[in-house]
């Protein structure tokens, strides 16, 4: 990251140089063998011009099994093989063909990278750097190659053989019977990550698209047998992403066929494969019975994404990795577009920067903040991350806002013609949206070089806002001043370019003119007149569709927020004017102080919302009354008190439940009719329900409690879940039911069921951790599946009295999990690991609990990901 800890491991953006030899063709033949995987692998090199260093390839965990050049068996002194890399010391000056044979064991890689198995089939994850796990190869990302690959295996125990692009012949081996080969070739030059391969006996379901310019595309989506009922919603979701990608983009689809594949063991979500999506199964299986309003959206979203990597990824990929947010960040925003389009777009942005402000504003503000281009790693595998991946679509957002949509999407249009068939730079990217956006001869309302900073520059910057009144001349004075807190290695920051959309409320209470401030200077004021003369200065709506992706203080006193809270027209700034004051309340609460009159004044402000007159729209309803994320809270207190703040949030539910009951009740009623209506029909209502359920079991409502309980068995995932939720934090009778029906019902469904072991984890009871200690010995629980060790150990996390006891026993927990995790898979293990990154903000019994955990980690045999992510947090 930006501060390395050993600075001879790291990785620096300053040290690119261009891989000296090209490999314009790369063909492996795949032998699958009962314990063993053969690959022989021929890489057609051709030097770059005037180049005389040697080949240097990367291989891990390899064995190898024979060299050549041009069919000639190497000589040992010929080339050598030390740590993770072959050296040939000299290679022919004319073009040349390497040929290389390895054996690898998939059954033995638990690391899910590279070749590995997963129940009985066998994949690939090659992102960032897997495909050195499967022959010896440069491995980087600007080397790009067309590939031809030959799959054989048993044909019984691998009918389906899968890889990238077309298959061009199929056919049984002649030599043994019971096995067959098939032959695939993927026409379009891609880096090695890109490459995948899939065999198992997988289960087809089949569809087309055709594209606007009237190619038939077949779409064969691909699922263990008995999966087959859950694949309709991927499905379509795939038609979608496809169309949406031609109405706005112009981009089409490039091959005859799309294939993807359900796989239970993953370490992300899912793999944007040319040609062969490859999903972790709870991103793929999923109807309204088996999955949330949530989960559908966003395995609809998660399939666009992966999708729109086909321009965004893979016909422009990226130069080095330093390169990530060329293409994760553009892909987020436009799968951010595409959910926006589809749903409903104001309330998209706020989930968005919701997610934003409780995960990148964290990141930003602890010892793993790095920039959207960071210039420095030691684990590639590290940085994929919020920030790389949302604020780096922040980012692109900020372009749009300032060049506006027009000539925004005309620099999109050059971006995606000038680069295809190239590995890019997050430079050429900006340049191309810029050059593209002026070539009407429009001129720039900014500095593109300060606007760059943005790109480099690590942390949250924060925005205040003075507000100056003169009422005899309704003139308005506003100052902003930017300032950027240090982050580790970066301790001087300077002033980047923030688009301000902002307005102020009339007399009436409703916006007026909404306007665009580029603030790009430390200070900078902007003054409004002719407004009306009243004594109070106007209301101020500050940073509409969160046009930053920023942290604000304004001097907005109590009465403004609620004016915003019950008017703005910008869903945005009326939601945060909300979470404003939902703040005040539970920060008030957990630090034991009165707000007892605030708390009269959110109670009638949300009473009005709930009458018959108020909001009528259930999903912003239920939007408007979610409390902000306990990680938001933490960031506000002095010394960040997580359990503290989990008991503000409970007794203020008790609170509304109680005071609001009959209206809440009302709403209630109102919404029961549209309960059962299929996704996205009801989800409003279904929403509302689950926070009304929420207050009102707080409140020792017992009908709603038995009515959640008997959800829990409905038809109805979301209420299911919403149901769960609404229990979790009482210690009832219906609570423990309802875990043990929920348990009965979906004990035989891993990908369901992986939801009840981060329930029962996060349920707040005395005997807690040694509740989880029973569930990582459970015979459902899978060990070698991340989704299962994140909801146990996620939901750990997520039960604030355990995991931050003030002995220190859930940190210490955490840690000796994290050392048994890490010693299989250590993508998995450095994620978690970075739980402890607030330890900072704590109290100090907090924090020197803390500081053994990570010393206990600290001492163990760490893999570079995990050791890379504790030493930063050490610092
Ligand atoms: N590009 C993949 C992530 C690969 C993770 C590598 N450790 C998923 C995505 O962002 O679409
Ligand atoms: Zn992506």
């Amino acid at each position: 990251m930006v501060t390395s800890p050993s600075p001879q491991q790291s990785v620096r953006l300053e040290d690119y140089r261009p891989f000296p030899f090209r490999i314009p063709k790369t063909e492996l033949d795949v032998v699958i063998q009962d314990d063993a995987v053969l690959v022989t692998a021929d890489l057609h090199l051709e030097p770059v011009q005037d180049s005389s260093e040697p080949l240097r390839l990367q291989g891990v965990d390899l064995a190898l099994i024979s060299l050549a050049v041009d069919g000639q068996p190497l000589a040992a002194d010929a080339y050598s093989l030390s740590g993770d890399a072959l050296q040939i010391h000299a290679t022919p000056h004319q073009p040349f063909t390497v040929t290389t044979v390895c054996k690898l064991d998939p059954a033995a890689n638990g690391s899910l990278e590279g070749l590995y198995a997963s129940g009985g089939m066998l994949t690939t994850q090659c992102e960032a750097e897997g495909f050195r796990r499967i022959t010896f190869h440069p491995d980087r990302p600007d080397v790009l190659s067309c590939f031809r690959v030959r799959i054989e295996a048993d044909r019984e125990r691998y009918p389906v053989l899968l890889s990238n692009g077309n298959a061009v012949a199929a056919g049984p081996v002649p030599e043994s019977p019971t096995r067959h080969a098939v032959v695939w070739e993927d026409p379009f030059p891609k880096p090695s990550y890109l490459f995948a391969l899939v065999a198992g006996d997988l289960k087809e379901i089949r569809d087309h698209f055709t594209t606007a310019s009237g190619r038939r595309v077949t779409l064969r989506l691909h699922v263990e047998a008995g999966d087959e009922p859950y694949t309709a919603h991927a499905m379509e979701s795939l038609k979608r992403s496809m169309a949406w990608d031609e109405q706005i983009y112009g981009l089409e689809y490039d091959l005859d066929e799309f294939n993807t594949v359900a796989v239970r063991h993953f370490n992300m979500g899912a793999m944007e494969n040319k040609s062969l999506n490859i999903f972790n199964s709870k991103l793929v299986l999923a109807d309204a019975e088996t999955a949330t309003d949530g989960e559908l959206e966003r395995i609809e979203s998660v399939v666009a994404h992966e999708y729109f990597h086909n321009w965004s990824g893979n016909r422009i990929t990226c130069r080095d990795w330093f390169q990530l947010s060329l293409k994760e960040g553009l892909t987020v925003f436009r799968d951010q577009c595409f959910t926006a389009d589809l749903h409903c777009a104001a309330l998209k942005r706020i989930e968005d920067a919701a997610m934003l402000r409780n995960t990148q504003f964290r990141e930003d503000a602890g010892p793993t903040a790095h920039p959207v281009k960071p210039d420095a790693y030691q684990a590639i595998d590290n940085f994929y991350t919020t920030t790389i991946y949302e604020k780096g679509a922040e980012l692109i957002r900020m372009l749009q806002t300032l060049l506006g949509d027009a000539r925004f999407m005309r620099g999109m249009r050059l971006y995606f013609q000038r680069h295809d068939g190239e590995a890019a730079t997050t430079e050429d990217f900006v340049a191309a949206i810029l050059e593209g956006a002026t070539e009407d001869g429009s001129s720039l309302n900014f500095e593109p070089e300060q606007f760059k900073r943005w790109y480099h520059q690590a942390g949250t910057p924060h925005v205040s806002v003075d507000r100056q009144w003169e009422p005899t001349e309704g003139r308005l004075t506003l100052t902003f001043r930017q300032s950027t807190a240090p982050t580790p290695g970066q301790p001087d920051k300077l002033p980047v370019v923030i688009p301000v959309l902002w307005s102020v409320l009339n007399a009436e209470g409703r916006a007026g003119d909404e306007r665009l401030l580029v603030l790009d200077q430390a200070q900078q004021s902007v003054v409004l007149e002719g407004l009306a003369k009243t004594p109070q200065p106007p209301v101020l709506s500050l940073f509409r569709n969160f046009s930053a992706p920023v942290t604000w203080t304004a001097d907005q006193g109590d009465d403004d927020l609620f004016a915003l809270f019950a008017e703005d027209t910008d869903a945005f700034a009326r939601w945060d004017a909300g979470q404003q004051l939902w703040k005040r309340l539970l920060l008030a609460r957990a630090s034991g102080a009165d707000a007892s009159s605030l708390e009269m004044r959110m109670l009638d402000a949300v009473s009005q919302l709930l009458s018959p007159a108020g909001e009528q729209d259930p999903a912003v309803l239920a939007t408007l009354l979610a409390f902000p994320g306990l990680a938001e809270l933490e960031a506000l207190q002095d010394e960040a008190d997580p359990p503290a703040l989990f008991e503000a949030s409970c007794a203020l539910r008790e609170l509304f439940g109680s005071q609001l009951a009959d209206a809440l009740r009302q709403r209630l009623a109102s919404s029961a009719e549209s309960l059962q209506a299929h996704w996205p029909a009801g989800q409003g209502e279904r929403q509302l329900t689950a926070l009304i359920w929420s207050w009102l079991a707080a409140a020792g409502d017992e009908e709603v409690r038995d009515a959640a309980l008997a959800a829990v068995s409905g038809p109805s995932m979301t209420l299911a879940r919403a149901a769960l939720r609404a229990l979790q934090p009482i210690d009832c009778a219906q609570r423990l039911q309802a875990l043990q029906v929920f348990h009965d019902r979906w004990q035989d469904r891993p990908v369901i069921f992986d939801t009840w072991f981060a329930l029962e984890a996060s349920t707040p009871r005395p005997d807690a951790l040694a509740r989880v200690e029973v569930l990582l010995q459970h015979p459902r629980f899978d060990p070698m599946a991340p989704n299962s060790v994140r909801a146990v150990l996620g939901g750990l996390v997520g039960n604030p009295s355990v995991f931050h006891a003030l002995d220190g026993s859930g940190y210490l927990f955490m840690a000796r999990q994290i050392i048994a995790v890490d010693g299989r898979n250590p993508i998995t293990a450095s994620r978690m690991a970075k739980v402890f990154s607030r330890w900072h903000t704590y109290g100090p019994q907090r924090k020197a609990a803390v500081q053994q955990a990570l010393a206990v980690l600290a001492e163990a045999d760490l893999s570079t990901n995990t050791r890379e992510v504790v030493t930063l947090m050490q610092a």
